[in-house]
């Protein structure tokens, strides 16, 4: 008893310092430790968003709202695995999006109309500032339906706790779409005729992956707009749709959801499509009379659409930032071990670093970048300046801890001349091509790049690399994240992953860069900028009980210059952990501290 008070002490000394500062959470990172070995264990990560326990996938609803940024997600508290009737909202709260403090679930199947889960939806600030939540409820009879809920004390700056009315389901399952294929509302806009709307999935008919309207005067009543938002008729079932839109090409701030006039503004609509288990976007014009979405340059299916992330990421939803007036996007990072690797670790799933979003100058590609908030965890640093690495050269980057890092690398190519010619027919399959031209296969410019995760006798690594190709007077940039040696252990997914990248190296100046995100079982990289992202899982067995290198390397033939590297090891933020004095409003209340 005592010890149980002098730990609700201490956790409430750490909630007055919570709120000691309107705008931020007081959660400190620590730097990365040796005692985190165990923490660590089988590829928990160090800064990317986790529970303490248990399964998590899609994030749901994530909000800024009144000096606090909240991220709910698909959550099952009973195990490991997905669980289909469990599925709760987890909650947790930050106020810098790097630290978090784990609240009790916001949303669990308690309700007729979400008995059998509680999935996937999103969050809308409504006018006068109280956020609503919608989310796909399993209802008792097994049907997908539409549900509203709203905080019971929105002036509760944790919004802790959310009430579901008894008018729930909002949107009943229509008719004409089958009781497994209705989920996943979008967050909800005002029309300029003062309507809200909403965006949700449906396969209506026979197959067709079709992303639905409904329009409403009093968020309560919703009506079916006939005309779908878009049909992506060749797709299965799509998931996650995610409107929004984006300003000028190049500017990176980001938009709300605000009614806007003229022909310019211009839309992206994401979805993530079942069949491949993949995220697509377009650039295109959302009309807000007709409520439907012309995708500019690419055809009506979503698989032919540009990919978020050309490696291992599902069912993002992205949220206007308006504390710092930008469009930051979170994904589910699933694991690529086995299920029995998942209930022995006693976790699964983690989120992608948040990134910013924006329009590209060339006005067709999102640019993604990890949140500058990142810098916070920031600690040793290390560079390179003006390094030449030949051919068959691989350079370590000493000096900071491999498993937690930060690495920023700008490459140069002095004669773009020595690229291997192209065949066309690899633009059909750039992961596939990743894979016959693995960084283990020498070509003329590249592959050149990082080896991260390395053990002391390389044999595990995971390369993130460039190979550039001459296309008649064209050069092509291809981007690889090779997992064939990322782990030794047996069971794991490691495919090749791999895309274009969507510039004009020669026009700008031979040179390409690379950012790659390194954390225990994730490395996210961002190719030219953010215009080709790839995030790989990994578990190396090697980063278990200790050391783990990072080198620059280059196995083309011709030369490859570094620029400019800068690599800095992260500290561990404070991730919905428990048991290291943080405060964790939701054991306090259950007398677990
Ligand atoms: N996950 C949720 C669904 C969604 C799917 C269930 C996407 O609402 O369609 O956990 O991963």
């Amino acid at each position: 008893m005592a010890v149980l008070s002098l730990a609700a002490c201490v956790a409430f000394l750490h909630l007055l310092l919570l709120f000691s500062s309107s705008s931020s959470l007081r959660l400190a990172p620590k730097a990365a430790e040796s005692s985190d070995s165990a923490r660590h264990g089988s590829g928990r990560t160090a800064y990317h968003f986790q529970p303490a326990k248990n399964w998590q996938n899609d994030p749901n609803g994530p909000m800024y709202h009144n000096g606090m940024y909240h991220l709910f997600y698909q959550y099952n508290p009973h195990g490991a695995t997905w669980g289909v009737g469990n599925l709760s909202w987890g909650h947790s709260v930050s106020g810098d999006l790097v630290n978090w403090a784990s609240l009790d679930a916001a949303i669990e199947p308690t309700s007729p109309f979400d008995a059998n889960g509680c999935w996937s939806g999103s969050a809308t600030i409504l006018p006068g500032g109280v956020p609503a939540i919608l989310y796909t409820g399993i209802s008792a009879d097994g049907e997908q339906v539409q549900n509203v809920a709203f905080p019971k004390n929105a002036s509760d700056p944790l919004l802790r706790e959310w009430v579901k009315p008894s008018y729930n389901p909002v949107i009943p399952l229509p008719a004409d779409v089958p009781g497994d294929f209705f989920r996943d509302p979008s967050t909800a806009w005002l029309g300029r005729d003062g309507l809200w709307r909403l965006a949700v999935s449906a396969k209506v008919g026979n197959a067709v992956g079709s992303t639905l309207i409904y329009r409403s005067n009093d968020f309560r009543l919703w009506e079916r707009n006939v005309a779908p938002l878009q049909e992506s008729r060749a797709a299965g079932m799509v998931e996650c749709p995610d409107l929004f839109p984006v300003a000028e090409p190049g500017a990176e701030e980001g938009l709300d959801h605000a009614p806007r006039t003229g022909t310019g503004v211009r839309h992206v609509l994401k979805l993530s499509a079942t069949d491949t288990f993949q995220d697509y976007y377009a650039v295109g014009r959302y009309n807000d009379t007709t409520d439907t979405f012309e995708p500019e340059d690419d055809g009506d299916d979503c698989q032919s659409w540009r990919r978020l992330d050309y490696g291992h990421v599902y069912a993002s939803k992205s949220f206007f930032d308006a504390r710092k007036n930008r469009r930051v996007l979170w994904a589910w990072a699933n694991e690529t071990d086995s299920q029995a690797d998942d209930v022995a670790k006693g976790w699964s799933g983690v989120q992608i670093f948040p990134r910013k979003v924006w329009l590209d100058n060339d006005g067709k590609q999102l640019r993604q970048w990890p949140i500058e908030e990142i810098e916070t965890l920031r600690s040793r640093k290390v560079g390179l300046l003006g390094t030449v690495v030949n051919s068959g050269g691989v350079n370590e980057i000493v000096g900071v801890a491999g498993t937690q890092a930060d690495v920023e690398v700008v490459f140069e190519i002095p004669a773009l001349e020595g690229a291997e010619s192209f065949e066309p027919n690899w633009l059909l399959d750039p992961q596939r091509l990743c894979g016959e031209k693995g960084a283990s296969v020498p070509g003329g410019i590249g592959p050149f790049g990082l080896l991260v995760m390395a053990s002391d006798d390389l044999q595990e690594h995971t390369a993130v690399f460039f190979r550039v190709f001459r296309h008649h007077d064209k050069y092509r940039v291809l981007m690889c994240t090779d997992l064939s040696r990322s782990t030794t252990r047996a069971g794991v997914y490691k495919p090749p992953y791999g895309a274009f990248v969507d510039m004009d190296i020669e026009a700008h100046g031979g040179i390409v860069s690379l950012r790659t995100l390194v954390d225990h079982s994730v490395v996210e990289s961002f190719g030219g900028g953010g215009r080709t992202c790839i995030t790989a899982r990994v578990y190396p067995e090697h980063a278990e009980n200790g050391n783990s290198h990072l080198y620059v390397f280059n196995n083309g033939t011709g030369a490859v210059k570094v620029a400019k590297l800068e690599a800095y090891e992260l500290a561990t933020a404070t991730v919905n952990v428990g048991d290291d004095g943080l405060i964790q409003p939701s054991s306090m209340r259950r007398g677990e501290a």
